[in-house]
């Protein structure tokens, strides 16, 4: 019962008796008392004193959708929360959501991916609770051109909410890295169905490594908890990005053009990508990376893995 849930957040540090709560929602003490059972076995730690009432004392470390939804405010962003314990990757559950029909601005957590992916099919490590691994179905009017703009847009809002959250430096690392200190705190995954000239819907799969403490060997990466010497509420920052990219989600392009460019690692810098080599300029209204070569020609990349000289 979200309704109680949320009276029970409102009323936080206080007690509110059950007598009340019944007559709030116009239900018997004994419905409440369920309820009140139903949240427990959830997690959450609820006080209940005889003669005062219940008193919401702490939140599950869990990616509840109703959680995640408490003053969410968002526009479209969020308007739908699902969440698993297991998935193979949250950009497939989206992606058949989608095809079924999902409306714009559902959101799918999971705990834990046993097949979570980066580009070109490269692994992604998401770890059971340790992170935020989810997907986002968006249906913009655009043209598939337009794509790499809004992997740079909810990076722009990614980046920008991890840093209202914790207060560390993030950049981002075209065109869909997040990164702190230099090492890869964060992915994103753009992916697009589309119908002649038409984008259908894309799925924006993002991967944020929150409260790990270790990476397996090989993979040189960070985390907001190694980063930042403590561990963070996934539900709040989850709530946070959601925000930021409801925000981001429909802004001018020449805005997030302008913030990504302030937030961008490789700006300014030499760099290379393929057999493209020379200096990064910033992104154009498609997201496409700008990069002048020695000869002078500016070149436009769409797609590719940056390497900083
Ligand atoms: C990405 O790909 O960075 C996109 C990652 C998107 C993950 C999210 S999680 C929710 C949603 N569901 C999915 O199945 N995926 C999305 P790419 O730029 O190709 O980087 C992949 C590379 O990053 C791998 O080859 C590893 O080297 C490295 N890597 C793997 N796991 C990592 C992690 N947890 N943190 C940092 N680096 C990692």
């Amino acid at each position: 019962m979200k309704e109680l849930l949320y009276i029970l957040h409102k009323f936080r540090d206080r007690y509110i008796s059950g007598e009340e709560l019944a007559s709030r929602f116009n239900v018997s003490r004994t419905a409440i008392w369920n309820n009140i059972d139903f949240l427990r076995r959830q997690g959450y730690t609820i006080e209940a004193h005889p003669n005062l009432g219940y008193r919401l004392i702490d939140v599950p470390d869990r990616l509840l959708p109703d959680e995640i939804q408490y003053e969410l405010e968002t526009k479209v962003i969020g308007s739908r929360v699902y969440s698993y314990e297991e998935v193979g990757s949250t950009n497939d559950i989206a992606w058949e959501m989608a095809l079924n029909g999902e409306p714009e601005g559902s959101v799918i957590f999971a705990e834990t991916q046993t097949n979570g992916r980066g580009r070109l099919k490269r692994k992604w490590f998401s770890p059971h609770r340790h992170g935020l691994w989810f997907s986002l179905i968006l249906r913009p009017s655009l043209t598939p051109n337009y794509a790499p703009i809004i992997t740079a847009m909810s990076a722009v809002a990614t980046a920008k909410a991890i840093v209202r959250f914790t207060g560390l430096s993030v950049w981002i690392k075209w065109p869909n890295d997040i990164y702190i200190n230099n090492k890869k705190a964060g992915g994103i995954l753009t992916e697009l169905n589309t119908e002649l000239d038409t984008i259908k819907f894309v799925i924006l799969g993002i991967g944020i490594n929150v409260n790990i403490d270790e990476f397996p060997s090989g993979l040189i990466a960070t985390s907001l908890k190694i980063e930042g010497g403590r561990s963070y509420s996934r539900i709040e920052l989850a709530r946070e990005i959601l925000r930021s990219l409801d925000y981001y989600y429909g802004l001018d392009w020449n805005v997030i053009i302008e913030e990504w460019k302030s937030l961008s690692l490789v700006s300014g810098r030499r760099v290379r990508v393929g057999d493209i080599e020379g200096q990064a300029l910033g992104i154009d209204e498609y997201g496409a990376l700008m990069v002048r070569t020695d000869s002078g020609i500016v070149k436009y990349i769409t797609s590719g893995d940056v390497i900083c000289c």
